[in-house]
């Protein structure tokens, strides 16, 4: 949890707590305890609204076009083959773009994805144009009425300027309805970096918050909800197709404590 983010919360705690009457009965360690979780779950309320993904691809016109972005290993493929399980499982049709030809085993990691989840995959060349397979998947959407479009795109860091460029343009040719930034929980303050940044060079609507089944408590939610107003929509919860849950902020601040 990041310093700012801490202080912020202490000074809540003070505001509550200090001169409060305590009765010789009350056990201190919980009445503490439980001014922190409303503190934390104030903040992780902030700028939750939930977002209702499944109504909204529903009520939209289609094909709906969700792009993936983050940096490497965060587990952007996995997170995709989790949401083609989950749309599918709505109802929708799903086609997914490969569109990480930066990466030789990228596009077999989604093949096999594609095939075990009877989904059409889109592939580009590698080394070839990813914007070009993102537009080629969406037109193959638009022909055979496809509900759905995912776009993967490779691994990029800020210290990488082309590929920055390259984002840029497959979000310009792609026209997302919603972008999509994938974070590693166990990442800590790196996180908060990586989503400041992204934030800069192209804006997401929504950060899907991955590994929280490892060894991490995920205390960066706090500082993208207090430092970014971003809210976090999904977190992965283990490698299978069904571990994608729902972020839920009281289910998170009693975390945070456990
Ligand atoms: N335990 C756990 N592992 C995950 C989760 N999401 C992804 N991974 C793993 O993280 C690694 C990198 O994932 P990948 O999807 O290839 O990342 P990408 O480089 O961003 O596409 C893989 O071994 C995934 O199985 C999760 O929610 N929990
Ligand atoms: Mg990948």
């Amino acid at each position: 949890m990041s310093l700012e983010v801490t202080d912020m919360i202490l000074e809540d705690l003070k505001r509550e707590l200090i001169g409060r009457r305590v009765s010789r009965r009350e056990d201190l360690e919980s009445l503490v305890k439980n001014s922190l979780k409303r503190s934390l779950r104030e903040i992780l309320k902030k700028n939750y609204n939930e977002t209702d993904l499944i109504r909204l691809i529903r009520d939209s016109n289609k094909p709906f076009i969700i792009i993936f972005f983050g940096v490497n290993g965060v587990g952007k493929t996995t997170t995709i083959a989790k949401f083609a399980w989950m749309l599918k499982r709505n109802g929708f049709s799903v086609i997914i773009a490969a569109a990480d030809t930066f990466r030789a085993a990228a596009q077999e990691q989604l093949a096999l994805h594609a095939s075990k989840l009877d989904v059409p995959l889109v592939k580009g060349k590698y080394g070839g144009d990813p914007a070009s397979v993102a537009y080629d998947a969406i037109q193959s959407a638009k022909s055979r009425r496809v509900d759905v479009v995912l776009i993967d795109t490779a691994g990029r860091m800020h210290t990488d300027k082309n590929l920055t460029e390259e984002l840029k343009r497959v979000v310009k040719v792609a026209k997302p309805n919603m972008k999509i930034l994938v974070l590693d929980s166990l990442a800590g303050q790196d996180a908060l970096e990586q989503a400041t940044y992204f934030e800069k060079i192209v804006g997401y609507d929504m950060v899907i918050l991955t590994k929280v089944d490892a060894d991490s408590k995920g205390g960066i939610v706090l500082s993208l909800a207090y430092k970014l107003n971003k809210p976090v929509g999904y977190v992965g919860i283990g490698q299978d197709y069904e571990s994608l849950v729902k972020f839920d902020p009281e289910w998170f601040a009693e975390r945070l404590l456990s």
